[in-house]
């Protein structure tokens, strides 16, 4: 029997009685989405799911997105290894800085799913951050504006060849940055959910490099505002990892970031990335 065990006041909750490795009936599926869509991301423990197996767990909740610049496993098309080693000593972690995924391309993914392979014996923690919340949580008028707002997203600071160099020091993933990275794609600040319609905010620290119309030392201001404001610890809910562990967040209600504080020590992880919808603007003041 599945139960869930809410984890943070924002957002998170524990998954219990799920094998994802296994054949999961419709109902046993709707209650995960569900889970999903109430808790913005769920966590399950003790999983251990092969490639193939997240794959085939991960297509019954959509299609696989597309994963620009990050290879692939051998073999898995749709499976990316997000790891650490322990030799890297410098201070970047991939998904170290706040972001929703890849919220750059004209249709964000929905879903993301990540299963820990190995952890490191401190550190690592992945932070989540609600932002249906953060929306709910601004002044009246401050939301006015925002629902009339476009941000201009773009993974230029990301994977542009100007960070190959940044990449090359990943000892464990293979990045390969190209000039698509510079191109941009409009999206709106306060976005309805695909599924529920809530507004949220969609605007990120990583991706997120303007505001349509406006100059750039207009819309520095308003964005540092957004990025103190859609993190604030309130919001969040932090997960400290287990071998065996799976995090699925929903990318139109979530931001996260990965805790780069675990130097000297592996971590790795596998993730496959479920297809979303171009964003469509929430109206205002809903
Ligand atoms: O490794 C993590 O905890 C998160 C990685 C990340 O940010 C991502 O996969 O988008």
């Amino acid at each position: 029997m599945i139960t869930v065990e809410q984890v943070a006041g924002a957002c998170g909750a524990v998954v219990h009685g799920a094998d994802l490795a296994a054949d999961l009936d419709d109902a046993e599926v709707a209650q995960i989405r569900q889970a999903l869509l109430d808790h913005q991301v769920v966590f399950f423990r003790g999983q251990r799911l092969d490639p193939d197996q997240q794959v085939r767990f991960s297509r019954r909740l959509g299609p696989p997105s597309p994963v620009p610049f990050v290879q692939a496993i051998p073999e898995h098309p749709e499976v990316i290894a997000v790891v650490r080693e322990a030799t890297e000593t410098h201070g970047y972690t991939f998904g170290g800085l706040w972001h929703s995924d890849f919220s750059f391309l004209p249709e964000p993914p929905s879903a993301s799913i990540l299963h820990a392979l190995e952890v490191p014996p401190f550190g690592g923690d992945t932070v989540w951050a609600s932002q249906t919340l953060a929306y709910r949580t601004l002044s009246p008028a401050m939301r006015q504006m925002l629902t009339t707002l476009e941000g201009v997203h773009s993974a230029v600071n990301a994977y542009s060849p100007k960070m190959q160099a940044v990449h090359d020091t990943f000892a464990g993933m293979s990045v390969q940055t190209d000039e698509s990275a510079t191109r941009t794609q409009v999206h709106p600040a306060v976005r309805a959910h695909g599924e529920t319609g809530v507004p949220a905010l969609f605007v990120n620290a990583q991706y997120t490099v303007g505001l349509c119309g406006f100059a750039p030392h207009e819309a520095r201001p308003l964005l540092d505002f957004l990025a103190a404001h859609t993190t604030r610890t309130e919001l969040t809910c932090r997960w400290q990892w287990r071998v065996g562990d799976v995090a699925i967040w929903d990318n139109r209600a979530v931001q996260h970031m990965a805790m780069a504080d675990f130097t000297g020590h592996r971590r790795a992880m596998h993730r496959t990335t479920v297809a979303g919808e171009a964003p469509v603007a929430a109206s205002s003041l809903t």
